[in-house]
């Protein structure tokens, strides 16, 4: 199980935008998430937000390539979550290992190949249209058949651009272009995602759908998102995007600890060997 802690380099993210839009600011929280217990921390410079605007690339690397370089060279694991190539290319400049493409590199021509030369691992996550659009009025026939079969339609995609089948991680988009059914549906059913046989991220920190259930603003969602989480990893999830890691950390801790199958040693002492031989 791995935690990627959000490290939002933006003035207009939906629950922490303007807070770390300074970069000595940002490096400081990585380094705070890190110590609570993050494995990964995600770097980003756009918000993917319902109706958020796009932002130049110039200005998204301005934003980013400071903060993966300070992280980075402080022995920290980076992913950069972007879908430009150029914003890419810095971050994997500076240090980053991982990139986080929100369009699963639909969104820019150049990205996929940029990935393939770093030898980088890659997370292509589901969406339903662009962050401008995606909740007006989405449907699906079955959102997790039809989210399983984009997903394997990009893994296919990355692998003709060149991308090792190993770095490839997916993730169901939780709020990209999905009704509150469709969220729940996906994280119930999560474990149909396995069938692709590459890792799962999940994302579902402080997102409206908790909102939705427990009628509580974006910064007062933890345990909504601790909820979630939690039942992700019981059915299947790798890995967890969240901004309140030390919370997570610990739920999935104890999660994890409960879950696991623990070997005894039952088979061996009363196996079918002992069973047909009685005294
Ligand atoms: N969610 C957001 C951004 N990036 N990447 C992946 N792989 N999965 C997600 O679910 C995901 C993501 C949205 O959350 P946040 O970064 O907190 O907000 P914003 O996009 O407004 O910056």
């Amino acid at each position: 199980m791995r935690i990627m802690g959000i490290v939002n380099v933006t003035p207009d993210s939906f629950s922490d935008g303007g807070l770390y839009l300074d970069a000595e600011a940002a490096v400081a929280h990585g380094i705070e998430l890190a110590a609570e217990g993050a494995d990964v921390l995600d770097v980003g410079g756009e918000s993917t937000r319902p109706g958020a605007e796009a932002v130049d690339a110039r200005e998204e690397e301005r934003r980013t390539e400071p903060v993966v370089r300070a992280l980075a060279g402080a022995g920290h694991t980076v992913s950069i979550d972007t879908a430009k190539a150029s914003v890419a290319e810095a971050a994997l400049g500076a240090g980053a290992r991982i990139v986080n493409d929100v369009t699963a590199f639909r969104g820019d021509p150049e990205l996929a190949g940029v990935c393939a030369d770093h030898g980088c691992d890659v997370v292509l996550m589901h969406m339903l249209g662009s962050p401008r659009t995606m909740q007006d009025d989405p449907r699906y026939d079955d959102v997790v058949d039809d989210v399983k079969g984009f997903l394997s339609e990009r893994i296919e995609s990355a692998l003709e651009a060149g991308a090792a089948e190993e770095r490839i991680w997916v993730d169901p988009g939780i709020g990209f272009g999905k009704t509150l059914e469709h969220n729940l549906a996906l994280l119930r059913r999560l474990g149909e995602l396995r069938e692709l046989g590459r890792p799962i991220i999940v994302g579902t920190s402080r997102k409206r759908f908790i909102g939705a259930i427990t009628g509580r603003d974006a910064n007062e969602r933890i345990g909504g998102t601790v909820a979630s989480n939690v039942l992700a990893l019981a059915n299947g999830a790798d890995a967890f995007r969240v901004h309140d890691v030390a919370e997570v950390r610990e739920a999935l801790d104890v999660t994890e600890a409960l879950t696991r199958r623990r070997d005894w040693g039952v088979d061996e002492r009363f196996g079918a060997e002992s069973r047909e031989t009685p005294a």
